[in-house]
């Protein structure tokens, strides 16, 4: 009761300041309870191609990150989170689907390969349950205008690029639901920032689901030159795309400080639920500088663990004890079941899907569901490497043999067990020779790369 009135204060004073400013909530079936009380609000905040060692807390000596350093401190840091894929089309339709590489709709990278209406996403069961969604990034499941598009697939809002190919500028028009925006070529970055901030205000006063696919530091590496983080190393003597990447690093810190303290000053801390991670391993390692992928072999597009274990920090005052460290092996495929069962919505998941709820892991209540196995192909119609996570065992191959590594005393994965445990290879390959499923047609919709700008 004292929480609900502080609350409404709270939401008072909000509404009082932002009554001419704001854009009008997205209006909802009032705040139904979930089995956890009230439905918290989910920001889930995924970059783009940012490698694990990337952040203060994942061990970065270059990368200044103090604002997710202290989300980390006040929550728990998984130390073994994994993407669904490589790469970023394939990584969001696992995530969005709950569903591994191997079954999930978009399996393919060329930008336009569209979900269609019967897929269901994260978004779609959130939406069900009532929650306000919004989207505020890189799609890259449909393009503009398309079944695919994010607002035909469960986002009220989506406020970004659509296609990967137009995602390769940050100076270029957007789209908001797919009419087109910022024709002035602002630092995208700045725009989809700034939408997200007025979505989470317009829609304080209800649950909601804030999906951030934010696009830096994916390259093209650009940022404005009076961005302050280019200050953070101006004076570095790193090559320019290393003094670039940490800048855009240390920009979005910033922004994830701004929407912590956003949500204090809402009232809705404690109500809400936030996730950062990246979409997939380290697009460049700069090894001798970042050491992005550490001791890992790969990186992005690679099986190895450089291309697809991934940093991921969940904070939630109250629920989530904080500066726990969880070794528990997850991927994206688990989101759209840990989201829903954070909503109450567990029943609204379609059957089937690979994934499983970390609720108990991230509450440390109740019994948590292992996976027998986590599943990783490359390719888009036909799978080329594999890759299987059984435990501590990780096999690299196809169902016609593996190399085996074991993770917890190989992160590098130098040394290849097969021949000395031929069983747990054997077990990998017969995963191998079942958990690719035949996907259906990955036509592209064809390539978008922005407006043609007057010179
Ligand atoms: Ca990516
Ligand atoms: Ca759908």
């Amino acid at each position: 009761m004292a929480s609900l009135s502080r609350r409404s204060f709270m939401k008072g004073l909000a509404a009082g300041a932002m009554a001419l400013a704001a854009p009008l909530p997205i209006r909802r079936g009032g705040l139904a309870a979930s089995p956890a009380g009230r439905k918290p609000n989910i920001i889930f905040i995924m970059v783009d191609d940012m490698g694990y060692h990337d952040l203060g807390c994942f061990g970065s000596k270059t990368i200044l990150t103090p604002n997710i350093d202290r989300m980390c401190a006040e929550g728990i840091k998984f130390t073994d989170c994994y993407s669904g894929d490589t790469v970023c089309a394939p990584a969001r339709s696992t995530l969005m689907t709950g569903l591994h590489k191997g079954h999930t709709p978009v399996r393919g990278n060329s930008g336009g390969i569209p979900l269609l209406p019967d897929d269901v996403t994260v978004a779609e069961v959130l939406d069900r349950s009532g929650y306000a969604t919004g989207g505020f990034g890189k799609w890259g499941l449909g393009n503009q205008g398309k079944d695919g598009a994010a607002e035909r697939q469960g986002f009220d809002l989506f406020y970004g690029y659509y296609n990967q190919w137009h995602a390769h500028t940050y100076y270029t028009n957007l789209f908001r639901n797919s009419e087109v925006v910022n024709r002035d070529r602002r630092y995208t970055h700045y725009a989809i920032f700034e939408e997200t901030i007025k979505f989470i205000k317009a829609n304080a006063d209800q649950p909601f689901f804030c999906y951030c696919p934010w696009t830096p530091p994916h390259a093209a590496y650009q940022i404005p030159e009076d961005d302050p983080a280019v200050a953070l190393y101006k004076d570095k003597t790193w090559p320019k795309d290393a003094k670039v990447v940490a800048a855009m690093d240390s920009m979005m810190d910033r922004q994830v400080g701004e929407i912590i303290a956003l949500l204090k000053k809402l009232g809705i801390d404690e109500e809400t639920i936030v996730f950062f991670t990246s979409d997939n391993g380290a697009a460049k390692r700069f090894d001798g500088v970042h050491n992005s992928c550490g001791k890992m072999k790969g990186q992005k597009r690679s099986m190895n663990e450089g291309g697809i274990r991934v940093p991921m920090v969940v904070r939630w005052p109250g629920k989530i004890t904080a500066g726990r460290v969880s070794d528990l092996p997850w991927y994206f495929p688990d989101v759209m079941a840990t989201l829903a069962e954070l909503a109450g919505a567990s029943k609204d998941v379609p059957k089937g899907i690979d994934g499983v709820s970390i609720v108990p892991t991230l509450l440390a209540k109740g019994e948590q569901k292992r996976h027998e196995y986590l599943y990783w192909a490359q390719g888009s119609t036909n799978p080329g490497n594999q890759a299987v996570r059984m435990g501590k065992y990780k096999g690299i191959g196809s169902a016609k043999g593996v190399r085996l590594y074991d993770l917890s005393k190989d992160i590098g994965e130098e040394n290849d067990l097969a021949e000395k445990h031929p069983d747990i290879a054997k077990k990998v390959q017969n995963i191998m020779a079942k958990a690719w499923v035949e996907p259906r047609s990955q036509k592209d919709d064809g390539k978008y790369q922005g407006e043609k700008m007057p010179k």
